[in-house]
This record gives structure tokens, C-alpha cells and sequence, in this order.
């Protein structure tokens, strides 16, 4: 069994998973508008991970005996002045989603639901690598400015990304 809070909480973060997915599609349009196949990639590949964050919360509410209720996702942004532009958005984003996977942990520790907090620590570590990931790509985008060439060859280099379903809890 799982508390009242505790399912709510679960929920609203099922919620903001999939947000993080349609944000993520949506730039997923936005890279392919401006002709940027491999940051179209790697956006692809974000989507599935954030459907696979949320679904990883959704399976583990239904094993705890809790009741899904799915909600509606708000509109996400659909532009973006420039590649590094869109990128600065993520590492914001992800820096949000950080802190709501800790309000989660907040809640599963005021409920003293011992089993949340240790299913909660793959999406604390998830959060790391999340935000170093497009944290590195912000970098590098920095870097070349106004490279047309080297930003090409970023693209080349996130076309290569492939998706791995994640092992999640
Ligand atoms: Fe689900 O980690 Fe990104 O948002």
C-alpha cells in the first residue's frame, strides 16, 4: 500500500515526466525545421527516456497497490532563437525536473515510506547525468560560436546516440 500523499505525489511526477517528453518532442520539430538531423536525434532519444522516467513511476505506483491517474500536460514551447538557445532550455529544465524528484523524496520521507526513498535514488542519480549530459553539450555550443563547420560536427556526434532502455530502480 502507498499513502494518499505519497500517490499524489507519484502522479504529479508521472505528470512532469511526460511533460519533459513533449518538451522534448517539441524540440525534436524544432531541430528538424532548421536541418539539424543529429541534434534531431538526440532529442528523439530524450523522448524515449522520459516516457521510459515516467512509465518507471507509473509500473512502480500500480506494484504498491496505488491508483494511476493520468493528467493533462500543458503546451510546451516550440521555439527557439538558436541550437545553443534550445539547449539552455533543457539544462534549466532538467535543473527544474532535479528539484521536483527531491520534492518527491521530501514527501516519501515525511511519509516514512522507506521503499519509495530507495525505489527514488535511481531518478536522484538519473538527475546527475541528466544535467551533465546537456550541461556538456551547452559547453560546447559555447565554444564554437558561430561555427557553422564545428557545429556540424556537433551534429554528426549526437546523430551517433542510440537509445538503451533504462534499468530503472
Ligand atoms: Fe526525466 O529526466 Fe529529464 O526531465
Amino acid at each position: 500500500m502507498i499513502s494518499e500523499k505519497m500517490n499524489a505525489a507519484f502522479n504529479k511526477q508521472i505528470k512532469d515526466e511526460m511533460y519533459s517528453s513533449n518538451l522534448y518532442l517539441s524540440m525534436v520539430a524544432y531541430f528538424e525545421e532548421v536541418g539539424l538531423k543529429g541534434f534531431a536525434n538526440w532529442m528523439r532519444i530524450q523522448v524515449q527516456e522520459e516516457n521510459a522516467h515516467a512509465m518507471g513511476l507509473f509500473d512502480y505506483l500500480i506494484e504498491r497497490d496505488g491508483r494511476v491517474i493520468v493528467e493533462a500536460i500543458d503546451k510546451p514551447e516550440f521555439e527557439w532563437d538558436s541550437p545553443l538557445a534550445c539547449f539552455e532550455a533543457v539544462y534549466k529544465h532538467e535543473q527544474l525536473v532535479t528539484s521536483l524528484i527531491n520534492s518527491l523524496v521530501d514527501v516519501a520521507e515525511q511519509e516514512k515510506d522507506r521503499a519509495a526513498i530507495s525505489f527514488l535514488q535511481w531518478y536522484i542519480k538519473e538527475q546527475v547525468e541528466e544535467e551533465a549530459n546537456c550541461s556538456e553539450i551547452c559547453a560546447k555550443l559555447k565554444l564554437i560560436g558561430d561555427d557553422k563547420h564545428a557545429l556540424l560536427l556537433i551534429d554528426q556526434e549526437l546523430g551517433a546516440r542510440t537509445f538503451v532502455a533504462p534499468v530503472i530502480g
